[in-house]
């Protein structure tokens, strides 16, 4: 562990600032907020004094610098974006389109590769070579089979099992053709992606392709990158995502809506407290057998405890809230601050979205720090490799590392005293049941109400927290007003642990919404805000989507659909994949904090305007909750119209929202 290392921590006093920074103004969660006033006045920094004390590069915000050679790297003038190529005559547009495209390939290799872990972990349990791990939903395995045309009557779950690893590896592997879940695809959807050209082969491919194509001096046509940013993306959402999802159900357990809870609170005092925080739900649930181990449970009563107390943070801890009900404390930006309660025994990390600056932190805590997956090591961390054959070995080993801990804690602890209940776990499946009931599981009483109007649409809220932004409050504020405008919500990642946080998942939320989606959240007995898991259980909400054509009378593609998405607080080039395939798919996606791109080049244009000229979605911005709200609604009412089932009411609202906003 790296104790020596708190010495060498510079002390906030010794950083120069023009004023202290009041975190009020830059979180509403208001554990984060003690605990950052903690960590500020024991001397320590966090992501939030660091984003303070660094202005983000406004040169590279816009997008507008290459380094993709060595005769630059260059700046263009994001201010007078034409008036200046790069040393080779790269233009603006080729240059943003170029960087998009990476950031595209990174994102979408970080879900893929987590998917394709999950899938070879499942061949091993299928082929009997580990045994730590075993098919826990049997159903959810022949109706994935089913859903891509493999045979499953009168079949066993082992021949199933193996048809279905070797067709989903294509999603991966395969040089030529469409990946498998493209059968999920409404026809005029995918229609749309075969004349543009983009439907994915495997996303090994898809990959390597935009890389050679964003390369110095290959694809420098703004369009054509564009092209294969959405097929790119697609692999990830239609591809690795949904089998990352698909497979996690199967060996896991599909979620069904349970009460959990969510906030630091669930650190508890008196027990030993192990944070898992990363992506993969292997880790997690090899900690929740240890930790549950009554050998394991044993050593921690003989050091005192009064048990092992496990917690999740991030996607890792946002898919087993929503799978297993394991207690969530916190969200991105809340991984630090949990630290400074000094009540953190243990955090263990795989893979995604954990910052250098933890090991560092846990260190000034004395927190023990782990790191397991090969793939992601961090100076400072110590490291226990995770291996799936035996996947028990490195979770028992945290744990009386944890327990250790737990019998010399340095300091006394300060933990938050806020827990929020709120139901998680919703899934397509659960979705389909909750409406139509055991025996007609079905979308259409779902669409029924968007027909007649008593739910407007339906909106995805997801996406990260960034210091740049105030923490959770453009989610909260957001999804209010949506709500409030009879839109249902749904919601992955770690935006919905911020609405967990703000009580939104309770059913008696349902009060803040408008009086159509109220009535039926009531009848159907669920919140206004449905919590789907992690961020590649993004690919829930396309099956939604896809189901949602399927049923009828909402169109005949996923462009037709009154609903739009959003992530007001991204940060991370996963989200950036994700919009991408949101859009590719036909939804209007809106992001916050800041856009790769410079207002008015092509490039620009083409990714707000264009792409829906097409018969895509396309993408949209705003800094501001509400109106990034009133445009997501502004949508819907256009597709409603569009559709023909505008009510009265609603009709003369549209015109006036209409005549206000260039959107329409
Ligand atoms: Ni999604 Fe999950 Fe959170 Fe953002 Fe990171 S944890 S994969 S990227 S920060 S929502
Ligand atoms: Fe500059 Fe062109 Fe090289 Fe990019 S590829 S760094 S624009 S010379």
């Amino acid at each position: 562990m790296s104790h020596h290392e708190e010495k060498k921590e510079k002390p906030l006093s010794e950083v120069k600032r023009e004023k202290m920074i009041n975190f009020r103004d830059m979180s509403t969660c208001e554990a984060t907020i003690q605990m950052l006033e903690k960590v500020a006045s024991d001397g320590f920094e966090t992501a939030f004094t660091r984003a303070a004390d660094m202005r983000p590069c406004p040169i590279g915000a816009d997008s507008a610098c290459c380094k993709h050679c060595f005769m630059g790297p260059c700046r263009l003038n994001s201010k007078d974006p034409y008036s200046r190529v790069g040393v080779c005559g790269a233009s603006i547009d080729t240059i943003a389109a170029r960087n998009f495209a990476r950031m595209v390939a990174s994102g979408g290799a970080a879900h893929t590769d987590h998917g394709m872990v999950m899938l070879d972990v499942f061949r091993e349990v299928v082929n009997g070579n580990i045994q730590g791990y075993r098919i826990q939903d049997e159903q959810k395995l022949r109706s994935v089979a089913e859903s891509i045309g493999i045979q499953i009557n009168g079949r066993s779950v082992k021949d199933i099992a193996v048809d279905l690893y070797k067709e989903l590896e294509r999603t991966y592997t395969q040089v030529e053709g469409e990946i498998p879940f493209v059968k999920r695809v409404p026809a005029k959807t995918l229609d749309t992606w075969r004349k543009a050209g983009i439907v994915p082969r495997g996303a090994m491919r898809e990959i390597m392709e935009i890389m050679h194509r964003s390369h110095m001096g290959v694809d420098q046509n703004f369009d054509n990158i564009v092209k294969q940013c959405s097929r790119t993306a697609l692999a990830d959402g239609w591809g690795g995502s949904m089998v990352a999802t698909e497979i996690s159900d199967i060996l896991f357990g599909t979620p069904k809506p349970h009460v959990a809870g969510v906030n630091m609170g669930f650190l508890k005092e008196n027990q030993v407290n192990i944070i898992v925080h990363g992506h993969e739900p292997l880790l997690f649930e090899a900690m929740i057998a240890s930790s549950n181990d009554p050998a394991n449970i044993e050593k921690a009563r003989a050091a005192g405890a009064a048990g092992i107390n496990l917690l999740g943070m991030c996607c890792s801890g946002a898919e087993v809230l929503g799978r297993h009900g394991v207690p969530h404390a916190g969200n991105f930006l809340s991984t630090e601050p949990v630290i400074a309660t000094g009540a953190v025994d243990a955090m263990a990390v795989d893979v995604q979205c954990i910052m250098q600056a933890l090991p560092k932190m846990a260190g000034c805590y004395g927190t023990r720090f782990f790191t397991t997956n090969p793939r992601a090591r961090i100076e400072g961390a110590t490291h226990i490799e995770f291996h799936e054959h035996s996947p028990g070995e490195c979770t028992d080993k945290i744990v009386s590392l944890a327990i250790e801990r737990f019998k010399n804690r340095p300091g006394p602890v300060t933990i938050p005293q806020r827990r929020d209940m709120g139901v998680h776990g919703f899934s397509h499946e659960y979705i389909n049941y909750m409406l139509g009931g055991t025996f007609r599981g079905s979308y259409t009483p779902l669409n029924e109400n968007i027909i007649n109007g008593r739910i407007r649409g339906v909106a995805g809220v997801v996406g990260c927290t960034n210091p740049r932004v105030k923490q959770d409050y453009l989610h909260v504020e957001l999804v209010k007003e949506l709500i409030k405008n009879n839109v249902l919500v749904v919601q992955t990642g770690c935006s919905q642990i911020a609405l967990a946080k703000a009580g939104l998942m309770k059913p008696d939320a349902a009060v803040l919404a408008g009086d159509g989606l109220q009535e039926v959240c009531e009848t159907v007995g669920i919140p206004p805000v449905l919590s789907l898991g992690s961020c590649v259980d993004n690919s829930r909400i396309l099956i939604a989507c896809a189901e949602m054509v399927r049923i009828g009378g909402l169109g005949d593609s996923i462009a037709d659909l009154p609903v739009a998405g959003a992530a007001p607080e991204y940060m991370s080039e996963k989200a950036i994949c994700i919009g991408q395939y949101f859009v590719a798919s036909g939804v209007y996606t809106i992001f916050g904090v800041t856009f790769p791109t410079v207002e008015g080049t092509q490039f620009h244009k083409l990714l707000f305007e264009g792409l829906e000229e097409q018969g895509f979605g396309k993408w949209g911005f705003s800094t501001d909750p509400y109106e990034m709200a009133h445009l997501m609604i502004n949508h819907i009412d256009k597709k409603r119209a569009a559709l023909g089932i505008m009510g009265e009411r609603e009709r003369k609202l549209f015109s006036m929202e209409d005549r206000r906003t260039a959107e329409g």
